[in-house]
């Protein structure tokens, strides 16, 4: 044995062996039907796949590492772990690399894979690295074609309009993120709204389905997979599900005095009716362009103060308009409207607050009970009349209190409605207003249709056909995939870059064979990323875009780990997928991911955000060469829970370099004759057995590593340390250092005889002799027993019974199990009391 821990010596030849031995690559190809007697069980770990930016960063390494002790764990536990590798390679850096530097993007972007893939070997993970899914090649964007051309037959991808960014000197679409300050990234012009005919996919039409139900309420508390069903953070949950935004109403049809036209106004809340006092129009509605078009005008109307009106919201985004307590704004229209139910005369006002994409893009005001419309008639001085009435019958005045608080009640000032709880009431006005044809019962979403093409050149090209004669024709299946052209013009044009290929666009229709064009624009990154992990599962499979059966044997993924800026774009595009995925009969189940698990960020040592101008960015690279990657990893997985945010800290991972020397030295305690274990050292050795497993279970890497940090000071502290101490030590470190384990395993190995050193390592040998393929130690239940003590409980300071308990037990766990004991209860029934608990000595309750 080296007497010194130095990481670089024994870091790589770890790796080569695992490598040549391949420890870790998962059975998946040999078909093993799971779940039956006899057969292990799956788990699958997924992180999302990296960018391939170009080098790895310490955030990877974060992201990456907990995964890993996760992985270790479950495999130790006995599970087939699926731990598989892949890049998402299309974006913006690419193409922009191609614009400025004359690079290719597929060159570009296979030089970074190289470079991440031998960064990715330095961490000594289980995950396989060895055949990546790359979203680049022909192979991925043929299934990407197959698959989109499924939808186009199922009408899920469709060709339509969207209001985009326009730039009308480059005259091209502009994504959000070319647009740079209200211009273009290009020519900086000012960037215009433009209606544009562009492809969609109608994740709409899976509104419903998308929605989690409430039942999905965090049931994860440790456990084994199978148990778990379902289990997605609740900011995840709820944030698709606002984004989602389901809204079931009616639209409600209101006459403008004096003309023939008709305003149409969506509500929830009907049976606030009689309590409407005006109308809102979004400044984008018909109406108010009719105005402006000086089609429609009365004495009252400003034409001037409307206009100006219009063009200032025209900058503000849709957040900003909708916020609450927001100081309301607006522009009476000098029009009126008469409400259905009472011929009452409402003025129609135009304010930024409605907004033109959401149901009809007017909102009949309901002062009384609607926040916003509450501080709208404030503003302007409208009526303000109260129709429901309060819990306990209160009917006074609304005030701003009242409308945050008060949400139920009976109607008030209603006619036919008075009396009725307010549910009872919307069915009832829903009822009446349909009959006499003033309204409609209609649900309304707040997502919109996904626009998916791109008028880029660096992405799976669209595999449609525009033919004169017969329109848009997809490619025939067999023709897959249509593959980039590597010569195009990248100079923006305002065309897209594929259009510049000309040999390229000509195409005859497979349907009547004559010239025809083929569609130059391209997928949008984010259909990739929708379906990788069911590649993964078959990564060259020819027959389709995965094998069914093996996504039968592996999914649903057991756990995701990823950013929490996918709530809204990627997670639930993945999920839209595995719905269309599920019509089309390729696989069973609803939910592709079983948990997800967000992390958080890693900050420059400054506190701030790593970048490059900052100067604060911590390289990877650098630190393992000073440290060695167990320690980096080490550190990673501990310096906070994995949805933290902390900043880098140098001391601190000085600090886990020492620590593995401290497991290092331990070897010269090691006893050479095993005794028997004292009582508190198996009582420590179990409880941290017990924990370790425990928080893995709920991936609280940093806390298990603190409990193995305890213990290792409890051994320290010892003469001697026994063959059983120090072995448990190594497996239970292993999932987070994986290098270091290895070796000392292998050394203790050599000491007790189970390996000669001069024997060479045959990859049969090392499988199942490696430290990784060991089992998770069991937790000797009895040890921990003997840590009960019996703890006398007083109350006002006599003795009244005496309870059992580990010497671990919190103070409330104390209380609650000294309440079970009838005695004690007696004294304390209906009292107020204070408890004061000395560890381990005395439970006393003091009554007030
Ligand atoms: C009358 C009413 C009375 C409403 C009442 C609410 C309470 P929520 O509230 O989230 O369920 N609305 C409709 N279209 C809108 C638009 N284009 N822009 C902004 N707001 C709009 O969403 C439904 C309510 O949002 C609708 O019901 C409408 O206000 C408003 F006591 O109508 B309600
Ligand atoms: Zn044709």
């Amino acid at each position: 044995m080296s007497t010194k821990y130095i990481p670089s010596q024994i870091e790589k030849k770890w790796q080569e062996q695992w490598k040549k031995d391949k420890l870790y690559k998962f059975p998946h190809f040999a078909k093993a039907s799971r779940g039956k007697q006899g057969t292990k069980k799956k788990y699958y770990t997924l992180v999302e796949l990296p960018y391939t930016s170009g080098d790895l960063h310490i955030g990877h390494w974060f992201t990456f590492v907990t995964p890993d002790a996760v992985s270790r764990f479950w495999r130790m536990k006995g599970y087939d772990v699926f731990f598989p590798h892949g890049y998402d390679t299309i974006g913006l850096p690419a193409e922009n690399a191609a614009i400025k530097r004359g690079i290719h993007p597929r060159d570009w972007t296979l030089k970074n894979i190289a470079t991440m893939q031998a960064q990715f070997e330095t961490m000594g993970g289980m995950i396989d690295l060895e055949d990546p899914v790359i979203t680049c090649t022909d192979e991925y964007f043929k299934w990407n074609q197959w698959i989109f051309i499924k939808m186009f037959e199922k009408g899920v991808a469709y060709r339509g309009k969207a209001l985009s960014n326009w730039c009308p000197v480059d005259k091209t679409v502009l994504a959000d993120e070319h647009v740079e300050g209200g211009k273009c990234w290009r020519c900086g012009s000012i960037v215009e709204k433009k209606e544009v005919a562009q492809w969609f996919l109608k994740i709409t039409k899976y509104a419903d389905e998308l929605i989690w139900p409430h039942s999905a309420e965090a049931s994860f508390v440790g456990g084994t997979p199978e148990k778990l069903e379902v289990d997605w953070p609740k900011p995840v949950r709820e944030g698709q599900n606002n984004w989602i935004g389901k809204k079931e109403g009616i639209n409600i049809y209101y006459k403008i005095q004096g003309t023939k036209e008709e305003i149409t106004c969506f509500t929830t809340r009907p049976d606030t009716n009689f309590g409407a006092t005006f109308i809102v129009i979004a400044p984008e509605h018909e109406f108010v362009q009719r105005i402006l078009d000086e089609k429609l005008k009365t004495e009252d109307t400003d034409l001037k103060k409307i206009k100006e009106y219009v063009q200032k919201t025209a900058s503000k985004s849709e957040l900003d308009r909708l916020a609450e307590g927001r100081k309301k704004t607006g522009v009476f229209t000098g029009f009126y409207a008469i409400n259905n139910l009472n011929g009452k005369k409402m003025p129609v006002w135009v304010s930024d607050f409605v907004l033109a994409g959401f149901g009809t893009g007017a909102v009949v005001g309901v002062p009384g009970h609607d926040l916003r419309d509450f501080e709208f008639a404030k503003e302007f001085g409208i009526d303000i009349i109260r129709v429901v009435a309060g819990k306990d019958g209160d009917t006074s005045p609304i005030t701003h209190e009242k409308q945050v608080q008060e949400k139920e009640g009976k109607m008030i000032n209603s006619d036919f409605l008075n009396g009725l709880d307010i549910h009872t009431a919307t069915k009832k006005v829903m009822d009446y207003l349909e009959k006499e044809g003033f309204g409609k019962r209609i649900i309304n979403y707040h997502i919109r249709d996904w626009s998916i093409s791109r008028q880029r050149y660096w992405g799976t090209p669209v595999p449609m056909i525009h033919c004169e004669a017969c329109g848009i024709v997809p490619v025939p299946l067999k023709d897959l995939p249509v593959t980039l052209p590597y010569e195009v013009d990248f100079t923006p044009t305002g065309k897209p870059p594929l259009a510049t290929n000309e040999k390229w666009m000509r195409v005859k229709c497979p349907k009547c064979g004559k010239d025809a064009k083929r569609d130059p624009e391209t997928l949008d990154t984010f259909f990739d990323s929708a379906w990788y992990y069911y590649r993964y599962t078959s990564p060259h499979y020819t027959n389709g875009p995965f094998d069914k059966d093996q996504v039968k044997n592996l999914m649903p993924v057991d756990v995701y780990f990823g950013g929490a800026e996918h709530t809204l774009g990627h997670t639930l595009y993945a999920r839209f997928f595995t719905k269309f995925f599920k019509d089309l009969g390729l696989v069973t189940f609803d939910e592709f991911a079983k948990k997800r698990v967000q992390h958080g960020i890693v900050l420059g040592p400054d506190g701030n955000k790593m970048s490059k101008s900052k100067g604060n960015v911590i390289n990877p690279d650098d630190m393992v060469k000073e440290y060695g990657a167990d320690a980096v990893r080490l550190y990673l997985a501990f310096m906070m829970p994995y949805d933290g945010t902390a900043p880098w800290s140098t001391e601190a991972i000085q600090g886990m370099h020492r620590f593995l020397q401290r497991v290092w030295g331990l070897q010269e305690k090691l006893e050479t004759r095993n005794s028997k274990l004292e009582t508190q050292d198996l009582v420590m050795m179990n409880k941290t057995i017990k924990k370790v497993g425990e928080d893995l279970e709920e991936i609280k890497a940093n806390t298990a590593i603190a409990a193995i940090m305890e213990w290792l000071n409890h051994l320290s502290k010892k003469d001697g340390v026994s063959n059983i101490e120090y072995q448990t030590l190594l497996i239970l470190l292993a999932p987070f250092a994986p290098h270091i384990t290895e070796e000392l395993f292998q050394e203790l190995r050599i000491k007790n005889n189970e390996l000669r050193k001069d024997k060479n390592h045959n990859s049969h040998f090392i499988i199942h002799n490696s430290i990784h393929s060991q089992s998770w130690p069991k937790v000797d239940k009895d040890s921990l027993k003997t840590s009960e003590v019996k703890v006398p409980v007083q109350v006002n300071g006599k003795l009244r019974g005496v309870v059992e308990i580990s010497v671990e037990a919190s103070k409330e766990q104390v209380v609650e199990k000294a309440l079970t004991d009838e005695k004690v209860k007696k004294y304390l029934e209906e009292k107020k009391y204070e408890v004061i608990y000395v560890p381990g000595k005395i439970l006393n309750f003091v009554i007030e």
